[in-house]
């Protein structure tokens, strides 16, 4: 049975159990998994499409990669390749009759998150949870959508060289407290606030694999929390066979489980079918029944 839509109301965001599948759609020529794959608007729709039928209760588009060491975007690029592809995927959505699936813009400039909510998307994701660019809290807050805050520790192109914490648990809920706190002062309600401990962004395998752990910690502030770890790399370094993105499903759906038993709202995926399912039957078995 599908699940109702998703939606943000204004109640606890717990509200928003049980765990549901935000299906990446990166229309870049350089993401780590799905680059290149997606650029043209009707490739993309028929994608979208796809990852709706499969259970996505949300479509995330991204016009600039952020994995290791990649090059920035500017914002005039990013407008020009997500909102023709955000204009063709809500058109295609709606036709196919999943008006109630959202879509949310993955980027750091408001420039491009106000050219992306007017074609058609209604939710932001920030991974640098409003540090970029001061007007992105004010946007959130004038339209009414949600706002992912993800933490990162330094900028892509360099994230990954030697990242230092000395409690990486307390030191990630810190910075997103303050950040959620900083998006309400803005004007954005708490219910619309997302946060994310950043899988992989400025983190070493003992980092994310900690992080992972204390899911339910993030989820016990009472926010509601998602999580990107869909073929990342940490999972090649727990089971070395999965070298390509491609080989790390398996690892991806036992962090899927893990986080529905945790009570994480959202799971940022490439696989939606599998994690859709993983996410469905570790939820009813947490809850037994
Ligand atoms: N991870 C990626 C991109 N955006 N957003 C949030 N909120 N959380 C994440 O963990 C996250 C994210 C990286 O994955 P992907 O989009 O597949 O790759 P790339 O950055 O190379 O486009």
């Amino acid at each position: 049975m599908p699940l109702p839509p998703l939606t943000f109301p204004d109640r606890p965001p717990l509200a928003l159990a049980p765990t549901r599948v935000m299906g990446v759609l990166n229309v870049t020529p350089d993401s780590f998994s799905d680059g290149g794959r997606f650029v043209a608007p009707e490739a993309a729709a028929a994608h979208a499409v796809a990852m709706a039928r499969e259970g996505a209760a949300v479509i995330d588009v991204g016009g600039e990669s952020t994995r290791p060491g990649a090059q920035r975007v500017d914002a005039a690029a990013q407008v020009a390749r997500v909102v023709p592809v955000v204009r063709a995927v809500r058109g295609a959505l709606d036709e196919a009759g999943f008006d109630g699936v959202m879509l949310s813009v993955d980027t750091t400039r408001a420039a491009v998150a106000e050219a992306a909510l007017d074609a058609g998307a209604s939710m932001l994701n920030d991974v640098s949870a409003g540090r970029e660019d001061e007007n992105m809290f004010a946007l959130a807050a004038a339209r009414g959508v949600p706002i992912v805050l993800m933490h990162m520790l330094g900028e892509p192109g360099t994230m990954q060289d030697a990242p230092r914490y000395d409690d990486v648990v307390g030191e990630v809920t810190a910075f997103l407290e303050a950040r959620a706190g900083a998006a309400e002062a803005a004007g954005v309600p708490a219910s619309q606030v997302v946060i994310d401990p950043g899988i992989g962004f400025g983190k070493t395998v003992a980092h994310n694999l900690a992080l992972l752990h204390a899911l339910p910690r993030f989820v016990a502030t009472g926010r509601a929390v998602l999580l990107g770890a869909s073929r990342k790399r940490f999972i090649s370094a727990v089971w070395p066979a999965a070298r390509e993105p491609a080989d790390r499903l398996p690892g991806t759906l036992a962090v899927t489980a893990w986080a529905a038993s945790a009570g994480v709202s959202l799971v940022r995926v490439h696989d939606v079918a599998a994690n859709a399912q993983a996410a469905a039957v570790a939820g009813r078995v947490m809850v037994g029944g």
